[in-house]
Formats: C-alpha cells, sequence, structure tokens
C-alpha cells in the first residue's frame, strides 16, 4: 500500500508544471526513481503471477532468440470471433502468443504477406476453405496443424471441422511454443481416441470435497447462478487445453438436491462458461431422487410414476441445458440407494435413466464400483460377479464406469478384471487423479507411470494385444462410444490441486484421455517445460523424479501387492492395523492377512479364485508364485516370511529392504530439488521443497510404522544395516487424524 502511495505522488510531481519545465537534477533523480519503482512493481508482480494459479497456460516470455524465431512466423493472426468458442480460440492465441513472444499477433480479415496463422474451420474461415484441407477424417473434435504456401509465403494453419476443434488445435500450436518445438515445416493431425473425457468432481453442496486436498470445491453454489467466478472461465480454459469435455459437478455420493429448480439454474450457469469451451456437464444422480424430492413412495425403476418422475426430471433439465451431457450414478454401493434395494437389477436401473436421456442425446455412466453387504466374498470379485451377466443388456447410451483396481485406486493395483469381459458394453476407465491413497496433496506422485502401466496391461481378451486401453477406446470391441473418466484433484487453493506437481496429474489424466498410448515420460516433460522452465538442467532431472516417484510411494507405503493399509476413514497414513468395524472388508488385516508364516491375500485358484475372473493367460500367470510380477506378489498369493523372492531375499527382507527404498527415493527427490532453486521462483520452488520434507517424513513414519507391526508376525530380526524403528508400535497406533482433510462427511 505504501508502495503505490509513494509511487502515486512521484507520478503526480512529474506532471506537475514546475518539474516539467524544469528538468534539472530533481527532475532527472524524480525520473529515475519513478523507473526503479516500476521495475520493483514489475519484479513483484512477475513474483505474485508464480503461485501456479496460471498451471500450464502460464506463457512466460520465451528467450530472446527462440521468439524472434517464432515471431516471424506467427505475424498476423486470421482468426473468425463470431461465437464465443471462436472467441476463447483467438483470445487463448492473442493472449498466448502475446506472452510468449513478447508482441501479440496482428489481428487480420485476410492473408496479408508473410507470417500469417490461420485458425477456424471451412465454414468459419474463407481463407481456410480456399484451401481444400482433407479434414473429414479428423471428426468433430479433431485438427490439422500444417504450414502451407499461400500466394507464395509460408503460413501455419490450424484447421478444424467444428470450432471446439480449432481449439483444441490452438492450445497444441500454443503447446509447441512453450516447449520450443520447432514450427516452420508442421504437419499434424490429431483427433481424440476416446468420446468422453470427463472430470467428476467429488464436490458436496456445501463445498466440502470428498477426498478432496486442495480446499473448498471451486464450485460456489450460494452464490450461483449470479455470480459467475472468472475461475471458472480459467477453469475451463485448463480443461480445453488437454481436451477434456465433460465435467460431473457433484459428488457420486450425490445429494438429490441438486435435481431442483433452483440448483438447475445454477448448473445451467455452470454449463454457459463452460460451452464455449467444448465441455458438457454431467450430474452425479441420487437414485432415489424421486422419493426424496419428488414426494414418491418408490424409486423402483420399473414404476411407470418413477419412469414418469425421470422424464419430466431429464426435460426439465434440458430446457435449460440443452448440451446437457447425462447422469453419473454410484448405486448400490457403499450405502447409496440403487435398483436393487427395489429387487431390480443395475441394468434395469441404467437402463430407466438411458431411456429418458436418449432423445436428448445424453448418457449414463453407470458405476461398477459395488459390493455388497450381504456377500462376504473377496471383494476383488464383486463388481465382476455382479456385472458380467448383465453384459449385453444395457440400452447403447450407457457406460459402465470401471475403477482403477478392483479394491478402490490403490497405489498400484493390477488392472480390473472387468476390462475384456464385458464385450458387449462400453466401459470407461475410472482413475483417481486426487491422491486418496498417494498421500494426499503433499506428498510428490506422478500418476502418469501408472496411468500407463494400466493402460497397457494385456487382458488378452481377444488374444495378445488386448490392451486396457483397446476396451477403454472401444476399438477392441468396435464400440463408438467410449470414455475415461478422473476423479477431479481440483480445489479453490490458488494453485488448484493443492501442490504445484499434482496439476500435473490433473494435466496427464487429460493429455491421456485424449490418447491412451501417449507415453507418461514424454507428457511429464511438455508439463515441466510449460510449468516451469525449458532449461534442459532442469527439466531432465525433474522429470526423472516425477517418473521414480510413483514407485517410490509405492515401495514406502504397499511394496510387493500390499494394499488398503492406510488410516481408518481419512485414509491418511499407515495403519495396517485396522481391524474391527461394521465390516470386514473396511479393515487392514482383512487385506494383509498376516499371520507367524507369512502374509498375503491368497486369491489363487486355491484362494478365493479372483485370478479366474481374468482371461487364461493372465490367470495362469498371476496364479503362479513364480511368475506373477512381483509387484503383485501379496495381491494375489499369501506367501511364507522365509520364501525366496526375484532378489535372492527372503520375502521378509525384501519387504524392509523396499520400505527403505522408497525413503531413500524420497531423499533423493529432496536432493534433486534443493539444487534446483535457481531454476524455479523462490515461491514455487519453497513450497515444493517443504512438502518434499513432509513427504520424507511420512514415507519414513510409513515404513517405521509398517515394519514395528509386521516384525510382531515375522518374528525376524532387520536385514543387516536396516534402522529399527525409533518408536514402539504402541505409539503408532496410537496416532489419530480427528480432521485429516477430505473425508466423508
Ligand atoms: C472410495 C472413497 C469414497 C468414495 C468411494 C467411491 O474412499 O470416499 O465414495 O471410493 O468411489 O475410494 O464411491
Amino acid at each position: 500500500m505504501r508502495l503505490f502511495r509513494m509511487l502515486h505522488t512521484t507520478a503526480n510531481r512529474r506532471h506537475h508544471p514546475d518539474t516539467a519545465t524544469r528538468p534539472g537534477r530533481v527532475g532527472r533523480w524524480r525520473l529515475a526513481t519513478f523507473a526503479c519503482w516500476l521495475v520493483l512493481l514489475a519484479c513483484l508482480q512477475t513474483v505474485h503471477a508464480e503461485d501456479g494459479y496460471d498451471l500450464w497456460l502460464r506463457y512466460a516470455p520465451l528467450e530472446t532468440q527462440a521468439a524472434a524465431g517464432y515471431r516471424e512466423r506467427l505475424g498476423h493472426l486470421v482468426a473468425p470471433a463470431t461465437n464465443a468458442t471462436q472467441r476463447a480460440a483467438r483470445d487463448e492465441l492473442v493472449r498466448g502468443i502475446g506472452g510468449l513472444l513478447g508482441k501479440a499477433p496482428a489481428q487480420a480479415d485476410s492473408v496479408d504477406g508473410a507470417g500469417a496463422l490461420l485458425v477456424g474451420t471451412p465454414s468459419s474461415s474463407p481463407a481456410i476453405g480456399r484451401l481444400g484441407l482433407e479434414l473429414d477424417a479428423l471428426g468433430d473434435e479433431g485438427y490439422l496443424i500444417r504450414t502451407v504456401d499461400i500466394g507464395g509465403n509460408a503460413a501455419t494453419v490450424v484447421a478444424a471441422n467444428s470450432d471446439t476443434g480449432a481449439l483444441y488445435g490452438a492450445f497444441h500450436l500454443l503447446r509447441l511454443l512453450q516447449s520450443r518445438q520447432p514450427i516452420d515445416a508442421l504437419d499434424l493431425r490429431e483427433s481424440p481416441k476416446v468420446r468422453l473425457r470427463v472430470l467428476n468432481h467429488w464436490d458436496d453442496l456445501n463445498r466440502h470435497v470428498e477426498r478432496g486436498y486442495s480446499g473448498q470445491s471451486i464450485w460456489d453454489w450460494h452464490r450461483l447462478p449470479d455470480w459467475l467466478d472468472p475461475r471458472y472461465t480459467d477453469y475451463a480454459r485448463a480443461n480445453a487445453s488437454i481436451g477434456v469435455n465433460g465435467t460431473v459437478l457433484n459428488n457420486v455420493n450425490a445429494n438429490a438436491q441438486i435435481l431442483t429448480a433452483p440448483y438447475l439454474e445454477k448448473v445451467a450457469a455452470l454449463a454457459g462458461v463452460m460451452r464455449p469451451y467444448g465441455i458438457r456437464v454431467y450430474i452425479s444422480a441420487r437414485f432415489s431422487a424421486p422419493m426424496e424430492i419428488g414426494g414418491l413412495e418408490t424409486a423402483d425403476p420399473l414404476d411407470p410414476a418413477v419412469r414418469r418422475w425421470w422424464q419430466a426430471k431429464a426435460d426439465e433439465i434440458y430446457a435449460k441445458v440443452p448440451d446437457f451431457g447425462g447422469f453419473l450414478v454410484k448405486a448400490n454401493s457403499e450405502g447409496q440407494p440403487g435398483p436393487q434395494d427395489f429387487g431390480r437389477s443395475h441394468a434395469d436401473g441404467a437402463n430407466m435413466l438411458a431411456e429418458v436421456l436418449a432423445p436428448h442425446g445424453g448418457i449414463v455412466m453407470w458405476r461398477a464400483f459395488v459390493y455388497s453387504d450381504e456377500e462376504p466374498d473377496d471383494r476383488h470379485k464383486q463388481a465382476y460377479t455382479e456385472f458380467v451377466p448383465h453384459d449385453g443388456e444395457f440400452r447403447d447410451n450407457v457406460l459402465v464406469q470401471v475403477k482403477n483396481g478392483a479394491i478402490d485406486f490403490q497405489p498400484r493395483e493390477p488392472f480390473h478384471p472387468l476390462f475384456g469381459a464385458m464385450p458387449k458394453t462400453p466401459l470407461m476407465m475410472e482413475f483417481q487423479i486426487t491422491k486418496e491413497y498417494l498421500g494426499f496433496a503433499t506428498h510428490l506422485v506422478y500418476l502418469g507411470p501408472m496411468y500407463e502401466e494400466v493402460l497397457r496391461a494385456d487382458t488378452h481378451a481377444k488374444g495378445p494385444g488386448s490392451t486396457v486401453a483397446k476396451v477403454v477406446d472401444g476399438s477392441l470391441d468396435g464400440h463408438t462410444l467410449s470414455g475415461i473418466a478422473g476423479v477431479a484433484n481440483i480445489g479453490s487453493d490458488r494453485n488448484w490441486s493443492g501442490s504445484h506437481f499434482d496439476q500435473a496429474n490433473w494435466y496427464v489424466f487429460g493429455r491421456m484421455a485424449w490418447d491412451p498410448s501417449l507415453e507418461a515420460r514424454a507428457i511429464a516433460d511438455e508439463w515441466v517445460r510449460m510449468t516451469f522452465t525449458n532449461d534442459p538442467a532442469f527439466v531432465e532431472p525433474v522429470v526423472e523424479m516425477m517418473m521414480a516417484s510413483h514407485q517410490a510411494a509405492v515401495d514406502y507405503m504397499t511394496p510387493l501387492g500390499l494394499h488398503h493399509l492406510m488410516g481408518r476413514g481419512h485414509h491418511y497414513g499407515p495403519a495396517p492395523w485396522v481391524e474391527g468395524g461394521p465390516r470386514a472388508d473396511w479393515t487392514s488385516v482383512y487385506f494383509h492377512r498376516a499371520t507367524k508364516e507369512g502374509i498375503g491375500f491368497d486369491r489363487t485358484t486355491s484362494g478365493s479364485d479372483a485370478v479366474s475372473q481374468y482371461a487364461p493367460p493372465v490367470a495362469e500367470v498371476f496364479n503362479d508364485p513364480a511368475r506373477v510380477p512381483e509387484d503383485f506378489l501379496l495381491w494375489f498369493h499369501h506367501r511364507p516370511w522365509t520364501s525366496r523372492v526375484a532378489s535372492g531375499r527372503t520375502l521378509w527382507d525384501e519387504l524392509v529392504h523396499r520400505y527403505s527404498r522408497g525413503v531413500g527415493a524420497v531423499a533423493r527427490m529432496r536432493d534433486t530439488w534443493a539444487g534446483l532453486d535457481r531454476h524455479v521462483d523462490p515461491e514455487r520452488h519453497h513450497q515444493v521443497e517443504r512438502f518434499l520434507a513432509i513427504q520424507q517424513q511420512e514415507a519414513q513414519w510409513w515404513r517405521d510404522a509398517s515394519i514395528a507391526y509386521f516384525q510382531t508376525f515375522s518374528g525376524l530380526p532387520l536385514p543387516e544395516g536396516e534402522a529399527p524403528p525409533p518408536e514402539s508400535l504402541e505409539y503408532y497406533k496410537s496416532l489419530e487424524f480427528p480432521h485429516a482433510p477430505g473425508d466423508t462427511q
């Protein structure tokens, strides 16, 4: 404040007639002071701008030489701006190129000599129309970026069949500049491999975010629809930049209120912000809504009154939101209502909703994350058992949304056995972007390698090469409807995701949803360049650090296929001792099954037989302790403490070794980051540095607590050189975290 006042005074003086007519020493001194303040102010602004709000769309100035090269190519912009999507593309290019190259391109109505950038569709841009480009195969959302010759001058063209496609292309071009790619001879064609690329917000109407670690919900329901936070537009920009085209606004543990008229007004207002960016809104629908807000006695999907209620509701929604995406439903899972409450099947429930949405072009995403209270079967098996019999019964605007992992988004899970087992039904992948089981927002864990591992896993459903990615993108079974969902890690924290590196998980989700064959490493590389700097002295070590971070977390939390050992309810920190309570499969002991003899969940043909839900070539491998990937050893097998693993160590020694290896990896991440301070603004560097310190402490805590606990079973000494846990098991067990963030309400 003081600074502004002083500046104001100095500036005023400069215009004072006395000073203006007598530019003596005093005047020069004032001028110099003024200049200094300006520089200082500019610096302050730069520092403030680096709080993470701008995500990967910072558009920070490139080095002079690189900028000059690009400027020659991108001197003037020929882009229509007659509707909101076209304006979004044009404004983004003006902003992006202006920021990166220090000068916004001139805007022109037609190509005017060299250095033209043409953006649009054949119908929106006569200049593009005249080029006669081959666009048909690009579909609705695809685009091409090409260097062409127009009247003897090289021009850059971003062309698509739709305005949204052109917007995606604009973001791609900006990505090329941001990551300093050559743009002299471009010939790129892109179209998404997956049709629905959707974020799932587990946001409650009171702004609490279930499993959210980045502050309150960004949806300010109370002030909607009248106040449209500018953040909504930036959210839409960020999503469009990575190709996300849908957002489910509310928690899967849904509140029926969102389907009432006042909330639908709010939904419509958000849809209005999203629409120009190619994003449709969806709602998580509570199956019992007809009873809760409709005054009916039942929500039986075959009851005509219930159907009429949903029909009227769908009509009401579409009157307000003509491009409404549809419903996401969590039914008969963890106490949520569903068709089974009325003696009906998942297919009956999903189809009833699908029928009322179909005339409007809406779809149903019906979740397969189910496990029942009555069936005390291995939880791993229940989704398959319940859903496979219904393959072929779902209407064609239903997708079944299958979690990454048959248990629950664990740090590392084998691919879900439903992938490949329901060829007549489009199966959506549901990844968790928020790190419920991976250290919340404070642990640096890049999820790209985990997504990649799962998408590339071979289901063998139709012989070798039947990857999960091919099931999900619909190509394996010829589905045109396909989708990937990600449980969002977005909140109202200034940096959106709770930590700077968690932004990379939002980013990689979008990029892989667009094209599941992309590599996690390449995506990390482009994200680092856009988010921090192109300097290889920074990019290389940081990408290495990110790529190793998932394995590190698996090692210090749940090595060798252990799973679900986190604190009860909130899932913060280690608690392998959790037992008792309402149901066995909400305890840790159910999952690790440690005894004096050994540890692990026997899911082999002689155990729960979950392995048999996989295609035979996969089942054989998982069933065999000598062939199962060691990362899943204790997922599928109960093994003696003294049995040998591939390294030649005993199982006990290997377990301890991996815990320590994970802690060591975090220590190395800290070292790497500490040495990179001159490449990063102090604000972001400091937060990452402090979060890594927390991660190291917590990794150590995971190791120590887990070893202290499992040693009571193995009874074996620690391998040589391994430090004993500094505290007693009783101490670790006594830790409580009643206010850990993100818990269910
Ligand atoms: C679990 C979460 C819980 C969710 C549930 C789900 O702990 O908060 O409601 O998944 O996906 O992982 O429905």
